[in-house]
């Protein structure tokens, strides 16, 4: 189709929405709408904390009779299912929207094409493939949930220019700026999860929560793997469990007494099972899809960054580098994986660059992401 240029500037204030809601939609994606009528925007909403309402009727009653004869934008295709609420395709046929502009397809299967054809057959105009990129980026985890069966993960690191985490005496707070925590803090924000490995919760203790004020409407889930659940039941993270999620990747077969008393504090343990040395990390990834997660940052430690690196399941990285430099015997931000050549190294493409103070956001992204 010839794009419009209203109907690109119209899908890109809905993908504004529905990058907003990123975090906090999960196990749904995050979908934005804008109704427009006449050339105004009478309606637009993106989907609720928590998956629903979905983003369609929440614009839609936004417009109230104003939806009559308007043309609505939205970033995924409607669903025209029956889950836990009408389809959001019968939303649309009745309150008589004369077009729906779709910037790209679901990949649920109970959708793909059919909520098109739904709308096509009730005689309403559709056009699908406006700004589809941005929009299948704003819902890659979601994809990857449907269609791989895993969370997208980004990988966070803040490191020296060469790529320490800790002095050789174990000193590391901190190694990056203010504004270099802040966008740390802003990165939890657009995640489902922030995960560590068990050594990261015995090395720093840490709390993993999003403190920007206002930034997001549920708390983040903080998740430890700890294949043998070393975490002590006095750390943060156990002891905040009534404040924010906490959830922890274990062994099968672990000790039935102390399994027993962290889920008495809160903490959802969930089983994977085990590689030769710590968790299958495929298993562990599969796992947390299964439990909803569309979307998760990986903070450390470096066997952890390791493992998934090894195991080519690094989708995004956030590299922050402050402009110092430790030296070998400093502990590095990724553990040995046993890289001999350079084919095999993980490969990714550099799409941002962000100055904060003295340190450098550095943003990478795999050249494969669904
Ligand atoms: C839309 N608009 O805003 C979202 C959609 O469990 P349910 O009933 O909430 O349905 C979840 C599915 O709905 C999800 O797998 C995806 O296919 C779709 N998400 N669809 O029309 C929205 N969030
Ligand atoms: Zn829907």
């Amino acid at each position: 189709m010839a794009e419009a240029p209203d109907d690109i500037a119209h899908m890109r204030s809905a993908l504004a929405l529905a990058r907003r809601g990123l975090g906090s939609t999960w196990p749904n994606p995050s979908v934005g709408c804008v109704v427009v009528n006449g050339g105004r925007v009478v309606g637009r909403a993106v989907t609720a904390p928590g998956g629903r309402p979905h983003a369609e009727p929440a614009a839609l009653e936004v417009a109230g009779p104003r939806a009559r004869g308007a043309t609505t934008y939205v970033t995924l295709e409607p669903c025209c299912h029956w889950g836990r609420t009408p389809p959001c395709t019968d939303a649309l046929i009745s309150v008589g929207v004369a077009r729906v502009v779709i910037a790209t397809r679901d990949p649920d299967p109970r959708v793909d094409g059919a909520g098109i054809a739904r709308l096509r057959a009730a005689g309403i105009l559709v056009d699908e493939g406006v700004l589809r990129a941005e929009a299948d980026e704003v819902a890659a985890g979601f994809r990857l949930r449907v269609l791989k069966g895993r969370p997208l993960v980004t990988l966070k690191l803040a490191s020296t220019l060469d790529g320490r985490i800790a002095t050789r005496t174990g000193e590391s707070r901190w190694i990056t700026g203010d504004a270099a925590r802040r966008a740390a803090h802003a990165l939890r924000g657009r995640h489902d999860a922030v995960m560590v490995g068990v050594g990261t919760v015995l090395a720093d203790d840490p709390e993993l929560t999003c403190r920007l004020p206002g930034y997001r409407p549920l708390p983040v889930v903080r998740i430890i793997a700890d294949s043998h659940l070393r975490t002590p039941l006095t750390a943060t993270l156990v002891a905040t469990s009534q404040q924010a999620p906490t959830w922890m990747l274990i062994r099968k077969g672990c000790d039935r007494d102390r399994r027993r008393a962290f889920s008495d504090i809160g903490v959802r343990l969930i089983e994977v099972q085990g590689a030769e040395t710590g968790l299958d990390v495929c298993a562990a990834l599969r796992a947390l899809a299964a439990a909803g997660l569309t979307h998760i940052l990986v903070e450390g430690g470096a066997q952890l960054a390791a493992s998934l690196l090894r195991a080519d399941l690094v989708d995004r990285i956030a590299w922050f580098h402050a402009p110092t430099v430790m030296g070998g015997d400093a502990w590095p931000a990724v553990q040995a994986f046993g890289v001999e050549h350079l084919a095999a190294m993980p490969r990714f493409a550099r799409v941002g660059e962000t100055l904060l103070g003295d340190d450098v956001l550095s943003e990478f992204v795999r050249k494969d992401v669904v």
